[in-house]
């Protein structure tokens, strides 16, 4: 939500502190592959394709995998992919800032947060 005036959203999804080092863990769930993407910073990706870790701006997150329901063959349950970066807070700026799906049509659909550093 915006304040009247306001030039930044007033409720971040995600506050941190600068100067700390956080471990986020990307969690896709769906069949669909998404980029997720920062502004202000680049980070560590535990892995690339070869095994090492890699700074990056953008992590492809791959799609679930479909598992049967025993319970309900008419819906198979997703097992979600999950993706370990690293985020560096200790030479970020504070402030507000965006990061989101970089899929624009995704990105146009609501995949976008707000975060701010304190
Ligand atoms: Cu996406």
């Amino acid at each position: 939500m915006f304040r009247a005036g306001a030039t930044v959203p007033s409720n971040p999804d995600i506050v941190v502190k600068q100067g700390t080092i956080e471990v986020w863990y990307l969690i896709n769930a769906t069949l669909e592959t998404h980029a997720f993407h920062i502004h202000q910073m680049k980070y560590v990706q535990e892995r690339d394709y070869s095994g090492q870790p890699v700074t990056v701006d953008t992590t492809f997150m791959p799609v679930g995998k479909l598992l049967p329901n025993s319970h309900d063959p008419n819906y198979p349950l997703i097992q979600p992919s999950i993706t370990k970066v690293i985020l560096d807070f200790r030479h970020v700026p504070k402030g507000t800032f965006v990061f989101h799906c970089h899929m624009l049509a995704h990105e146009d659909l609501g995949m976008m947060g707000i975060i701010r550093v304190e």
